[in-house]
């Protein structure tokens, strides 16, 4: 079942290459049923390859190749385990360009504006938490002068990490780099949506570290997901996806009292005042929205509250600049944004349309669809901007994950910052002013994990990521996450007398 790890820039020809196959215990490895389900290219409804349908038996069979390989990758110099996991960096940033042209294929994001720059940083947090490997260094306490009292850091054992479809390469990095780094092995679920390039990183970073460390599992969530969260020799969860899903999660996790770190989604508040700078407050809209990704981000900042002195003219514009991004195929250089990931998002968005239609919202649609015949069965959505929205719409409460936005007209700013935490959602958000007393005083009242001032940055490995209220539970990214997700502390006493 070899596949060769030579560079290999064709998309298609990799994605068929990669059939079939999960990657455990150093190997590729077919289902135990040899039953599959298929990879779509969601540009044009095409099957690309077909993916290993992943069952108990399965997981049972990774979990056991990542036992075998925990204990003796937690002996190994923990020095030498950052050494290797950095080293994994390396190797995938030589293979970027691949990796970038099979997510594009697989999920639809554009190869330029999203799929490439996804690529480009999965690298950084290999480089990052290899890079902290000394950090994994306990205390000594004062406590009685004949004793010595002092903190070990642990590693858990074997992680269980699931994950979506949307990011997937830089949220398995972040769960799957700082896990190795604390010396435990780790078991990856892939989305069903996106399960190759992330199969195509784990052979790779397979060629740096020992067989077992890392392993993947393709998959639908029931059949393969549940069997890994519940399975007995799996010590800790670690979860990307949807709030319902992540409950469920949670509650197999708390049958077997393990820790459980939860990502879940957003309805991200943005808020412009009156003093803001336009075009930067415009740009951030269209960054905060990831309209490039067709909006499939749990940080979009999906409801835009914008001041009534320059509601309109910021209407305006963002509607001339979204208007000037070209939909079309996701692998042609000159796309900026590509399709929705699968035909059920496709409805769940269309349906949202419906929805804002129906409450009385006015939507202005732009960018216009693909004409390239090749594209007809493309699960494009035009991206759509909604005004005269209220909070208390269900497009401004609910999570749409598609290219919808909601603008917000308001004039009291007490108001807007009680709009602005009137959701169950708190993952990000951002406010834009010129003046400092406002900015500092949103950036502590706003209930989120994220907030940002005049600027819409993505995750960055070296930055605590994760929500408060139903967003989540836990900080990705960081030292933090290093230390308090993937490790245990042992506090241990000697009797110096
Ligand atoms: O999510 P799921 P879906 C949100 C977003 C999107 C919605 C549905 O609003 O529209 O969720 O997307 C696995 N036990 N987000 O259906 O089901 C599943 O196979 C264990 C936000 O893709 O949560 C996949 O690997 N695992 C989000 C992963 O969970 C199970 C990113 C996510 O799938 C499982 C994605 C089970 N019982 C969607 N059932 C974000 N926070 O960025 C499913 N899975």
């Amino acid at each position: 079942m070899s596949v060769s790890t030579d560079l290999q820039l064709d998309p298609f020809a990799l994605a068929r290459e990669l059939s079939s196959k999960h990657f455990f215990g150093g190997e590729f490895r077919p289902a135990s049923s040899g039953k599959g389900f298929p990879v779509v290219n969601p540009a044009t409804g095409e099957t690309v390859a077909e993916a290993a349908f992943g069952e108990a038996a399965d997981v049972d069979a990774a979990v056991a190749a990542a036992v075998a390989a925990q204990k003796e990758w937690a002996k190994r110099p923990v020095r030498e385990r950052g050494k290797l996991v950095a080293e994994c960096g390396r190797v995938l940033d030589a293979h970027k360009e691949e990796i970038a042209k099979l997510i594009a294929l697989e999920t639809g994001k554009a190869l330029r504006t999203e799929s490439r720059v996804e690529a480009g940083v999965l690298s950084d947090a290999f480089v990052f938490f290899g890079g902290l490997a000394p950090e994994l260094k306990g205390e000594t306490i004062p406590f009685n002068p004949s004793m010595l009292t002092m903190t070990v850091r642990e590693p858990v054992g074997v992680v269980g990490a699931i994950i979506p479809w949307n990011v997937p390469l830089l949220l398995m990095a972040l769960k799957i780099a700082p896990a190795m780094v604390a010396g435990n092995a780790v078991v990856v679920k892939s989305a069903e949506e996106a399960p190759l390039a992330v199969l195509r990183v784990v052979q790779l970073i397979n060629t740096v570290i020992p067989a077992g460390v890392v392993n993947i599992l393709s998959g639908y969530g029931p059949e393969c997901g549940a069997p890994l969260v519940a399975h007995k020799d799996v010590k800790k969860v670690t979860f990307t996806g949807s709030v319902e899903t992540g409950k469920i999660v949670y509650k197999t996790a708390a049958e077997k009292l393990i820790p459980v770190t939860l990502e879940l989604g957003g309805k991200s508040p943005m808020i412009v005042c009156g003093d803001a700078d336009l075009d930067q407050a415009i740009a951030g809209a269209i960054a905060g929205m990831r309209f490039t990704r067709q909006g499939q981000s749990c940080t979009a900042s999906s409801r835009i509250f914008v001041h009534d002195s320059i509601h309109d003219a910021f209407v305006e514009k963002l509607k001339e600049k979204v208007n000037a991004m070209k939909m079309g195929d996701p692998l042609d250089e000159s796309t900026d944004i590509g399709t929705i990931v699968s035909p059920q998002q496709l409805d769940r968005v269309q349906s949202y349309i419906a929805i804002g239609k129906e409450g009385g919202a006015t939507p202005h649609v732009c960018s216009a669809m693909p004409s390239d015949p090749k594209l007809t069965k493309g699960l494009y959505v035009q991206p759509h901007i909604f005004t005269g929205v209220k909070n208390s719409d269900r497009i401004a409460q609910e999570e749409i994950f598609g290219p919808v936005c909601c603008v917000i007209r308001w004039t009291d700013y007490e108001e807007v910052i009680a709009q602005a935490n009137d959701t169950e959602y708190g993952l990000a958000a951002t406010i834009w002013t010129r003046d400092l007393k406002v900015a500092m005083d949103a950036v502590h009242r706003l209930e989120a994990g994220f907030v940002q001032v005049n600027q819409n940055l993505v995750v960055q490995p070296n930055l605590s990521y994760g929500g408060v209220k139903s967003s989540g539970l836990g900080k990705e990214a960081s030292l933090e996450a290093m230390l308090e997700h993937f490790t245990h502390k042992k506090t241990i006493i000697i009797n110096m007398k």
